[in-house]
């Protein structure tokens, strides 16, 4: 029997069907007393240490747990359940941890490094556990942006480290207590197994493995939107418009879908509900029910994005974008993507000089973390003579002309779904975006979507170097080179297509086979 500690703050639903779906009994821990009766304790620690500890405190949890845990009693603490264990964190200063492990949890410092740290990456073993079961060849997920560091005082409990930058700590253990920075449940069928064999913890001999690389992604996407006859399908359009001789596209059925290009190697699912603009998110149950049916069967990380806003309802109910959010991450999604409500928000910001404090981004961000929002751009060249003529926005030069031979251009944003374009330009956006908190930049391009003629990679390049967060490449994937070419142009960390594994033209083996022929990282 296992007890999940889950305090109610993000996507604890795919732990929950991994640890159902390997054979286990769960039960919540609902009571501070249910700590001590405990047989087993699996701790995912969820949102930032700061609130994670604020929680444990008020629902009075806090010294219960720490007195299952210096009775050395089972326990396996996932992300923030690792961070918890140490004294302290940089992210919440004053703020005091269980104290388990001596040291402070810090933010990745090497310069010119993305973070989060987020994606697919191996662990070195440093001592015996059930991480040894893991390959060299296998990676797990992770998605963090601060760490535990090696250091003198706790090289006793450091079963694994991880190279990003430099060495930091990717998996803690002594006696029955273990924890792991990355999510086993979001790590395809190597974190199963490891799942299975912490929870049932076999003695194992280690192996020291060698240095780890993080993974570029390959990412699905899934533009989900209801057909004429009101089912929801899986469409796809060029360059946005998803009919064909007045029909919507229907290129399959989500969940299925989803299934398929998990079981085919994708590292990611994005789902796009992308008429949400015009409807109430939660009111769209068939969507909510894609999402949850998805999770039990589909153990990498889930993206969903439309319709991510405040809303009144038609009888004056006001909902707020946390609200929304949250109910996405209670279905399954492990980050929410904002399109046109990150444009408004900019808008906002630059006419008032200022964080708005109240925007999507912000409140979501802080209250599920800034890794699990994701901000969706959906912008349009703009040619121009020269920078002089647009001169409020980024012109860059261009080796693609305009149709009047223009060698400039800026890159516009789009709201409701292209259908309307704004004053602003797409770095604009990602640059205020990441100061409002987004972890993640998913750079789509109007131009390029459908084409298949490959990915604009002035334009990438463009967003990743305005910015410090992983930026993800969108649109326009027409072969194995495209994705090639974007990692080895750019700087991003992952590449998103959808119409080419939608038609079965380009398996997603195929990309990755490719990228490792190239000397790429890619997760197997
Ligand atoms: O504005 O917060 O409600 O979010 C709406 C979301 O729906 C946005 O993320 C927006 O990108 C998306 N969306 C809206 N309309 C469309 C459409 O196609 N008519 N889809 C749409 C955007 C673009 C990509 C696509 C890539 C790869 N889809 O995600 O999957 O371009 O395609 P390819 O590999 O076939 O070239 P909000």
């Amino acid at each position: 029997m296992i007890s999940l500690l889950d305090y109610g703050a993000g996507n604890v639903r795919s732990l929950r069907n991994a640890v159902l779906k390997l054979g286990y009994e769960l039960q919540d821990i609902r009571a501070p007393e249910d700590i001590l009766a405990a047989e087993f304790i699996l701790f995912p620690g969820v949102g930032s240490f700061g609130s994670a500890m604020q929680r444990l405190h008020q629902m009075g949890f806090f010294a219960p747990l720490q007195e299952y845990l210096r009775a050395d009693r089972p326990f396996l603490g996932i992300c923030i359940g690792l961070q918890a264990l140490f004294e302290g964190s940089d992210e919440s200063p004053g703020v005091a941890g269980l104290g388990i492990i001596p040291g402070r949890v810090r933010r990745f410092d090497t310069p010119g490094l993305s973070v989060p740290h987020m994606g697919w990456n191996g662990i070195r073993v440093k001592h015996p556990s059930p991480l040894s079961e893991i390959t060299a060849d296998e990676k797990l997920y992770f998605v963090h942006s601060y760490r535990a560091v090696p250091e003198v005082v706790n090289a006793d409990w450091v079963l694994a480290e991880t190279d990003y930058g430099a060495p930091f700590v990717s998996a803690v253990g002594r006696g029955r207590v273990a924890a792991v920075q990355f999510h086993p449940e979001k790590s395809g069928l190597a974190g199963l197994r490891l799942l299975d064999h912490f929870l049932r913890r076999p003695g194992v001999v280690a192996q020291p493995g060698a240095t780890t690389r993080l993974a570029k992604r390959i990412i699905a996407c899934l533009d989900v939107r209801a057909n004429d006859a009101g089912d929801l399908v899986v469409t796809k359009g060029d360059q946005y418009d998803v009919r064909e001789a007045g029909e919507v596209r229907n290129l399959g059925k989500p969940v299925d879908l989803a299934r398929r290009y998990y079981e085919e190697g994708a590292d990611e699912i994005t789902f796009l509900n992308i008429t949400a603009f015009r409807d109430f998110p939660l009111a769209d149950q068939p969507m909510l029910e894609v999402l949850r049916r998805t999770s039990e069967q589909v153990f990498v990380p889930l993206t969903i994005g439309g319709g991510i806003r405040a809303f009144t309802d038609g009888e004056g109910r006001h909902y707020s974008a946390l609200e929304v959010a949250a109910e996405y991450f209670a279905s399954g999604a492990d980050k929410i993507s904002i399109g046109s409500d990150a444009v408004t928000t900019v808008e906002q910001v630059l006419a008032q000089g200022g964080r708005t404090g109240d925007s999507a981004i912000e409140q979501i961000a802080h209250r599920y973390g800034n890794q699990a929002v994701v901000i969706s751009i959906d912008p349009r060249r703009v040619y121009v003579t020269g920078p002089e003529e647009a001169p409020r926005h980024q012109v860059i030069p261009t080796a693609i002309p305009g149709p009047r031979g223009e060698a400039w251009c800026w890159f516009q944003c789009t709201v409701k779904g292209g259908r309307e374009g704004r004053d602003l330009d797409a770095v604009t956006l990602a640059r205020v975006c990441e100061q409002l908190g987004a972890g993640e930049i998913l750079l789509n391009s109007i131009d390029r979507d459908g084409t298949g003629i490959g990915f604009d990679l002035e334009l990438i390049q463009a967003v990743r170097s305005a910015v410090t967060i992983p930026v993800i490449a969108s649109s326009g994937a027409g072969r194995v080179e495209h994705f090639s070419e974007v990692f080895a142009a750019t700087e991003v960390e992952a590449a998103l297509a959808a119409g080419i594994f939608h038609r079965r033209e380009v398996p997603i083996a195929a990309v990755k086979a490719h990228l490792r022929g190239c000397g790429i990282e890619v997760r197997s």
